[in-house]
Parts: C-alpha cells; structure tokens; sequence
C-alpha cells in the first residue's frame, strides 16, 4: 500500500518546516506527501521544494496561482495523488491540529474500511483543552446541525484529519464538490455516504495551531451553515454502488 499525504497550505512556513520531517520519521513504508501551495507569500512552497533534496521523489508541491481556497486545494491534490498513483490517501491540515502520529493508526484503520475519520467527538476524542466553551459549542452544534440534516451516523462530519482508499475517492464525483471552506468536509462525507462505503472513527485531540494564523472566518462557518441545505440537494442521484447494494 503506498499512501500520500495531500496536505493544504497557505502560508504555513514555520510549521511545515517542522511537519516534514516528522512524518517522514513514522513508521509507514512508501510514504509520500503532496503540498497543495496557493503561491504563499511567506515562501511555504520553496521550503517544501528544498525538502524534496532530503527527500528525493517523496515530496512534492503542487503550486497553484493565488489564494484558491483549500477544498478546491484538497480535490487537485486528491486528483494529484490519485493519477501518480496513490493508494491510500490521507487528508490533514499543516498546523498540527491532526496529530502526525495518528497517521499510522489511520493506515492501519484503512485496511478493513473505506474511510477513516480521525474524530473529536467519540470516546476520548476531544477539543483543545483551552478552547473557550463559546468556541467549543460552536463546533459540536455545527457538526450535530450537518449530521441532522444529511442524516449522517458517523460523529464528526467537520474535521479535516482522514484516511481514504485509492477505490474510494476515485469512485466519487470529485469534479462536483464546490465547498471550498468548512463544508467540504461534510459535502465529502455526505458523498460517500450517499454511495454506500463504510467508515470507521478513531479519538484524536484536537489541538490549536501554535504557529501562523487561520485561514478561516466567522462568515466561512455561516457560509458551511447554508451550504448544508444545498448538498443536501445536489446529491439525490447518487445510489449506494452496486458492491453495496443488498
Ligand atoms: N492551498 C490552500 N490552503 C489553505 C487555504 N486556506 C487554508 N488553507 C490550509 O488549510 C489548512 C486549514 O486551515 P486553517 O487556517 O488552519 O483552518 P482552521 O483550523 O479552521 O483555523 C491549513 O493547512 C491552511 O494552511 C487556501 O486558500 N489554499
Ligand atoms: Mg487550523
């Protein structure tokens, strides 16, 4: 199994400069990570680039002209992995939020399902330990209010921290999702879902990023909120596969 790492970036100089090498230090033979730049003004993409000396044919950046938003980042670095011939493909954000060692448990996970969630909200999954309770029940009712409407059973439908097989992106309508913030996380599921595959959750703590800033704003978590209704209705074609159908 050779598995990728697609992460985004948007000026993320200083914690990619420590993320790389960390991941290259786990225990998982083959791997490799794909950056998806969006021309950083900080210089992420030339850090990456001199990485890929350290680490020949294992790292690459794909850059993108300007700032084209990070779920349109996530499906051209999908599509990326996918045509170089990825077969599993792990999704995670470049400011240590997603623990880099859970990786490996994510792998593993992948084997006996189609999709693995690294989850805040099962059994000793959990937020930042200093995030302010307004913050931390803005999530959990953001992630209830997506689940309720698309009828979805898996805890976290939010979190960016995931595990996919190379047969279940490439059989998703991919060219479709238009979420470019907090919502691609759920129009992925929500497709997935729709098509039948099974997913499995592990517990992560999710941290807050040390270094650098966010990308996301308050009018991105309303927009997801409204995007909701229409996933909701772009995706009555799609029909659980036939392997899954009894
Ligand atoms: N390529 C690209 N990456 C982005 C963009 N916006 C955010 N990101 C990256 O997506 C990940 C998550 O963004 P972040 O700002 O940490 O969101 P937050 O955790 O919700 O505050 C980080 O690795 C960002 O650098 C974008 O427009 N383009
Ligand atoms: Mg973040």
């Amino acid at each position: 199994m050779q598995p990728t790492i697609v992460i985004p970036t948007y000026n993320e100089a200083e914690n990619i400069t420590k993320l790389i090498p960390l991941l290259f230090e786990l225990p998982i033979e083959s791997l490799k990570v794909l950056i998806v730049d969006d021309g950083s003004p900080d210089g992420t993409g030339d850090i990456v680039n001199e990485f890929s000396i350290h680490y020949p044919n294992r790292i690459a950046v794909f850059q993108r002209g300007g700032k084209l938003g990070f779920g349109s980042a996530y499906i051209q670095g999908f599509q990326r992995a996918l045509a170089e011939g990825a077969e599993c493909i792990v999704q995670m954000d470049a400011d240590f939020s997603h623990p880099p060692n859970k990786v490996v448990e994510l792998l593993n996970t992948l084997e006996s399902h189609d999709v693995v969630i690294g989850s805040r909200y099962i059994p000793d999954g959990q937020l930042d330990d200093n995030w302010p309770l307004w913050r931390k029940a803005l999530s959990a009712f953001g992630n209830y209010y997506a689940r309720e409407i698309l009828r979805l059973s898996i805890k976290d439908v939010t979190g960016g921290f995931r595990a996919w097989r190379r047969e279940t992106l490439a059989s998703m309508p991919l060219g479709r999702v238009r979420s470019n913030g907090y919502s691609f996380q759920i129009e992925m599921i929500h497709i997935a879902h729709r098509l039948g595959f099974r997913f499995h959750e592990i517990p992560i703590y999710f941290a807050e990023r040390n270094l650098g800033e966010s990308k996301m704003s308050f009018q991105i978590q309303l927009e997801a909120a409204l995007r909701v209704w229409q996933i909701r209705m772009a995706y009555q074609d799609l029909k659980p596969l036939p392997q899954f159908d009894q």
